[in-house]
């Protein structure tokens, strides 16, 4: 029963329960997802295992997307276990700190190809791997911010990560369109995750969002969670390399 009734999926991006993935995770699994879910690590591995059992969803063990055969890893395990998999959920992103402050200019180049890899080479890279799992077509999912198409203050080199993102999304639409594969983004509006907390002057960003923002409030992960859902769903069979806001409409005033 539900519009996600008989689909499997990987979810890769929960550090805990205010990370973005775990909205989507739960919006699936109300709908009747088989989920999968991977995690970076022993320290988010105590979180994010009684999250799955919550789902009832199977552990998928370590993934950082930076060490390729632990991505290996996940994807061979998947196809033994479950031969195929209907969608893929990539809500990866990471930047040294120090430069999601002060100005651009100043990123180092380390960091630069460092976020480059993290965040949008991770993409590519899962697709790849997901590919030849989706036998029956499938439906892939990445998360991207405003800051790709306007400076934003303090996002700096993730912006220009997640223009190349957005960018990867449309590239690899074309790719694997021709095996029913669809690649879509949902543009989140700004919300407090772990991620977030390493944005210099956040709780600004946020207060900016809520009184300029055509819904006049910041968006929570269940609502981003509902959107993911129509694009991992058979309800948007017709929609691929499309970049979804779900920002209270941010996006049309700022
Ligand atoms: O305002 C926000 N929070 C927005 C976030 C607005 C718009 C977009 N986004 C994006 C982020 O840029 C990211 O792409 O949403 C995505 C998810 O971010 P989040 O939910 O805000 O943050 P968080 O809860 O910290 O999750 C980030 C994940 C963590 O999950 P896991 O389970 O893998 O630990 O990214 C992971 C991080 O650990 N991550 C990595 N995963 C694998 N390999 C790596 C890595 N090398 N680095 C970070």
């Amino acid at each position: 029963n539900g519009l996600m009734a008989g689909k499997r999926g990987l979810i890769m991006g929960i550090a805990n329960n205010r990370s973005i993935a775990w909205g989507i995770a739960k919006a699936c699994a109300d709908q009747g997802a088989e989920l999968a879910l991977t995690y970076q690590g022993d320290a988010f591995k105590k979180r994010v295992g009684p999250l799955a059992a919550e789902l009832g969803a199977h552990l998928a063990g370590h993934c950082d997307v930076t060490d390729l055969a632990t991505v290996d890893a996940v994807f061979d395990g998947l196809k033994e276990r479950w031969g195929g998999i209907d969608f893929l959920v990539h809500a990866i992103a990471f930047s040294d700190k120090e430069e999601l402050d002060g100005r651009y200019v100043e990123t180092t180049r380390e960091n630069f190809l460092r976020t480059m890899d993290i965040s949008v080479y991770s993409l590519t890279a899962v697709a790849k791997r997901a590919e030849p799992l989706m036998t029956n077509g499938g439906s892939i999912l990445t998360l991207t911010y405003y800051g790709a198409e306007k400076v934003m203050p303090h996002y700096n080199v993730m912006g220009v990560a997640k223009a190349a993102l957005e960018a990867s999304v449309r590239y690899l639409a074309v790719d694997l369109g021709g095996n029913g594969i669809r690649v879509n983004a949902v543009s989140a509006g700004p919300i407090k995750t772990l991620a977030a907390s390493g944005i210099g002057d956040f709780r600004y960003i946020l207060k900016w969002n809520e009184y300029n923002s055509p819904l006049k409030r910041t968006v929570s992960i269940e609502e981003v969670g509902d959107s993911g859902l129509y694009f991992l769903s058979d309800l948007s069979r017709g929609v691929t390399g499309e970049v979804h806001h779900v920002d209270s409409g941010y996006h049309v005033v700022g």
